[in-house]
């Protein structure tokens, strides 16, 4: 044993527990202490049967992900990993697993090479490897599918979402569920299994059918695969296994699953998507903001503005079980807010995402009121009304007025100064941003802005506050469009002009969604409304530098009353079920305008758009960083995969740029600055990072966001 594993005795039973904290992942340590425990039970004849558990608040999550980068850049070797482990516990006397919290990726591996599982009521089990762009790698593609049937383990080990410990016993990959103490239930069940040999997973069969047997199931998951997770490769490797698994011997299936594995493994996808799974726990580590700052405890909340974003953000409180008051002006308005709330939930019953009873439940949290009066019990408010500054200070000045003191004051503006909206208030240090994405109740990004005075404590109350509602909380300063919009207006300023120099909206969309973006930018536009964009550009068309190039064809487009989507035509014109499609008289008209203002027009590469859109973010993101308006480039990465459809397997922008190499983004940042002028001049910082030789990675901000 060694300071992760311990093993102790209930007389015959020896218990083998992991202890290595904060999630028991597998590192190399876990796994020798696990091995010497299982030689120690071999050996002693006094031992019947052995419980393996995990200390703390889970089982294990899986490998230690940390250790995936020191085999990628070649620091420790390959190695045999943890199959000769798992091969022993299952040779051995009978293990009982005991499973709570989370047994996840090589965590479950290790439960289904026990040869009988027990399991808390609230345990999840799964196989997430797929979300960072490997698969299982310990035979869990060959065990699953023997325990739960082929159905079932192309399911979990191509989308990587979690089961219940009811389902998992259902589906056979749990022998017992254990309402009361977990331990001494598992001990009981290894004292009636003892001296009995025990089931080795590795020689279940029954459960696997054919290959021809299985031959629809592994075509629909391949299809779904290419649909639902387009551009990536894991999941359509992870069906490879699963498939070898109902063709070949175990140890056969194993061979195949360690090289689709590693393949994976070396892959840039993988590398990108495990910088997103730390980039989301870093993004709450603000130097200058530690964890034990006081942060106020969230149980009550009010709602100004039951619009589209109101009422979505009402939901995220409600889904999270905070009760919620949602306020707007006029009854008719208030009662149209709860109405789409009371669709949204309906539509997700119908498509068996939420119950009737959970939505009951919700709407119940949710209060409609016309008044301020009960806004003295809440402990924050979000004020999400219309995008005008003297409106939000209105509302600020009210609030000041009925809010008790410790309450937190958040505005949903995703452009509007924070600071300037503060001052209507004495309290600006109680005042901070929430920037929900929309759909408030889907999108995962919550970009919390930060003022000149708002307090540690109000910062800390909005980082805890957005994992409770369960999200993805990102700290920014204060600054128009803060980072996500602000690095958003060039990549769309840069698609716009490449329809103006010749290319159809069609081909631009088609560039960045076959890149991976989830929706192209001018599609985009027209879903989110091009009047959006275009009341903001009038709003601030006084701060436009003259003899500076700016879009034109788009302001067209909306003075003729082309909206998008909400009015039926926009870059696209749209059929009654919201399909997009090519607007050949637009295009001419574009043509025309493009033409008129002078705009030589040319035939457009995929590769060029995809650069010109992409580089432009990165090329502001760098001087969203430089000016500590985020904390580190990974911050801006996420903010991009949860809340612009940025995909996930690039790793973010900054990161993308990272894998092109800074001096390549560098050299082309400076050719579209030789073609296009001063809006492509070179940030600073990628000038010096490119010169030396830098990445992202290496670049540690300021350790504050500023306001
Ligand atoms: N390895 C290393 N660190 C991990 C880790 C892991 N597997 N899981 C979590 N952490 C760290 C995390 O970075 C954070 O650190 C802290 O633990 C708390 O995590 C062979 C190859 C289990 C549901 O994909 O899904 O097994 O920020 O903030 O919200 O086939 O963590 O505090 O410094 O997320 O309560 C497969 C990953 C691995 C599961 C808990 N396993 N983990 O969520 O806490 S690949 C996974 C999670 C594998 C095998 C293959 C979640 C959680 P820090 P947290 P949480």
């Amino acid at each position: 044993m060694n300071d992760v594993v311990q093993l102790t005795r209930d007389r015959a039973i020896a218990i083998i527990t992991i202890n290595n904290p904060p999630v028991n992942a597998l590192s190399p340590a876990v796994a020798e202490g696990i091995a010497s425990a299982i030689e120690q039970v071999g050996k002693d004849d006094s031992i019947a049967a052995g419980v393996l558990i995990g200390a703390g608040r889970t089982f294990v999550a899986g490998a230690d992900i940390k250790e995936f980068g020191k085999i990628t850049s070649g620091k420790v070797p390959r190695g045999s990993g943890l199959l000769p482990l798992l091969l022993r516990i299952e040779d051995s006397k009978p293990v009982v697993v005991a499973i709570h919290g989370a047994a996840f990726g090589g965590g479950l591996e290790l439960a289904m090479a026990g040869h009988y599982r027990v399991a808390a009521p609230s345990a999840q089990l799964g196989q997430p490897e797929v979300k960072l762009g490997i698969i299982p790698g310990a035979g869990g593609t060959q065990r699953l599918p023997r325990l739960v049937g082929v159905a079932k383990a192309l399911e979990m080990c191509t989308e990587g979402n979690p089961i219940s410990a009811e389902e998992a016993l259902l589906a056979g990959l749990v022998d017992q569920l254990m309402a009361s103490d977990l331990l001494s239930g598992a001990i009981a069940f290894a004292r009636e299994v003892a001296g009995k040999p025990g089931r080795k997973t590795r020689d279940r069969n029954d459960k696997l059918s054919s290959a021809e047997g299985n031959a629809q199931l592994f075509a629909a998951a391949r299809e779904r695969a290419r649909s639902r997770q387009r551009g990536r490769k894991a999941p359509l490797a992870a069906i490879d296994a699963v498939e070898a698994a109902t063709r070949l011997s175990f140890e056969e299936g194993c061979q195949v699953e360690r090289k689709l594995f590693d393949d994976c493994l070396f892959s840039e996808q993988s590398k990108a998507l495990i910088h997103i799974f730390f980039g989301e726990r870093e993004v709450s580590k603000i130097p200058d903001i530690p964890k034990e700052t006081p942060a106020l405890s969230v149980n009550s909340a009010a709602v100004v503005g039951a619009g589209t974003m109101g009422g979505g953000i009402a939901m995220v409180f409600a889904n999270a079980g905070v009760p919620v008051l949602l306020k707007d002006a006029d009854r008719p308005a208030l009662d149209r807010g709860i109405a789409t709330i009371q669709k949204n939930y309906l539509s997700s019953v119908k498509r068996g995402r939420l119950t009737q009873q959970f939505v009951d439940e919700r709407l119940a949290l949710i209060r409609p009121t016309l008044a301020y009066d009960d806004f003295g019990a809440v402990d924050m408010v979000v004020e999400a009304v219309f995008e005008g500054m003297a409106l939000k200070k209105e509302v600020f000045r009210q609030l000041d007025r009925v809010c008790s003191k410790g309450a937190i004051l958040a505005t949903n503006t995703s452009t509007l100064d924070i600071d300037e909206i503060a001052s209507a208030t004495s309290r600006p240090e109680a005042v901070l941003g929430t920037h929900f994405f929309s759909p408030a109740n889907v999108m995962r990004l919550l970009e919390i802005v930060r003022g000149r005075r708002t307090s540690k404590e109000a910062i800390a109350t909005g980082m805890q506050l957005s994992r409770k509602l369960g999200k993805v909380g990102v700290l920014v300063g204060n600054c128009r469009g803060f980072v996500g919009n602000r690095m958003f207006h060039h990549y769309v300023r840069e698609s716009v002009f490449l329809v103006e120099e010749g290319a159809s909206p069609e081909l631009v969309d088609k560039a960045l969604y076959d890149f991976g973006m989830a929706l192209g930018p001018l599609a985009t536009g027209d879903l989110a409304g091009l009047d959006v964009g275009w009341r903001i550009r009038k709003e601030y068309r006084h701060l436009e530098k003259p003899g500076v190039r700016q879009p034109i064809v788009g302001d067209r487009l909306c003075e003729l009353g082309r909206f998008g989507q909400k009015t039926g035509a926009g870059w696209y014109k749209y059929d009654e079920s919201r399909r997009a499609i090519p607007d050949h008289e637009v295009n001419a008209l574009v043509r025309k305008w493009a033409i008129e203002a002078g705009i030589p027009q040319r035939e457009i590469s995929a590769q060029e758009i995809v650069e010109r859109c992409i580089y432009a973010l990165v090329n502001e993101g760098c001087r969203v960083l430089d000016e500590g308006i985020a904390l580190r480039a990974a911050d801006i990465d996420v903010i991009y995969v949860d809340g612009y459809g940025f995909p996930a397997f690039r790793g973010g922008p900054m990161w993308y740029a990272d894998t092109v190499g800074l001096r390549n983004v560098y050299d082309r940042i400076r050719d579209f600055h030789e073609q296009f002028g001063e809006l492509w001049e070179p940030a600073p910082l990628l000038t010096r990072l490119a010169e030396e030789d830098k990445t992202f990675a290496n670049f540690v901000g300021q350790q504050t966001a500023v306001a």
